[in-house]
């Protein structure tokens, strides 16, 4: 059958949740936004509306590429998607900012996280073209919050020793009962 034309049609793709190593891989540059490329940000949109969530990151849907998403606007406000490949924190402000933070690979966690309040990043956008652009609020924690996850990075890793055992060991009593369930 030809290739051209077959278009197909995105898909949600299942969100791995901790612990698990794959969450703690650092992943790769993309070479290029190509079509395969364009592919898992359209397809990681989607999973993070559906889910719903304001961000997602590669490595959460098992892909150890440098590519996130986010859309922070609020409900009944215009959406506002930005992918970005090859993300790069140029510049981040002293002041700092506080959240209460969740993930979708934490799920029903929540903590405050402490972060610079604004960054100046550069990355590829959706049609390979190098963007730069300041961030602050909401987008600025978030976009971070991704980036951390390219680390192998996630935000209870920001807490005391403490407060993550008590979320890690919540979450994998949580998985060794639904193994068993
Ligand atoms: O949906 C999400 N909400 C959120 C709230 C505060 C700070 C960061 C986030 S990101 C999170 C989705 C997610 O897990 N992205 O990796
Ligand atoms: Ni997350």
């Amino acid at each position: 059958m030809h290739k051209r034309g077959m278009l197909k049609p995105m898909a949600i793709l299942p969100i791995i949740t901790a612990p698990d190593p794959r969450l703690k891989l650092k992943s790769e540059p993309v070479e290029k936004v190509d079509d395969a490329i364009r592919r898992l940000m359209d397809d990681m949109l989607e999973t993070m509306y559906a889910a719903p969530g304001v961000g997602l990151a590669a490595p959460q849907v098992g892909v150890t590429k440098r590519v996130l998403v986010v859309d922070v606007a609020k409900e009944g406000e215009q959406p506002n998607p930005l992918m970005l490949a090859n993300p790069e924190i140029l510049w981040a402000s002293d002041e700092e900012a506080v959240y209460e933070e969740g993930c979708l690979s934490l799920p029903d966690q929540f903590a405050e996280v402490t972060r610079p309040a604004k960054a100046h990043i550069r990355y590829l956008d959706h049609e390979n073209e190098i963007r730069e652009t300041e961030i602050e609020g909401l987008l600025a924690t978030c976009i971070q919050h991704e980036i951390d996850h390219l680390e192998g990075i996630l935000f209870v890793d920001h807490l005391s020793g403490l407060k993550r055992n008590i979320i890690l060991r919540k979450l994998s009593k949580l998985k060794r009962m639904q193994a068993t369930a």
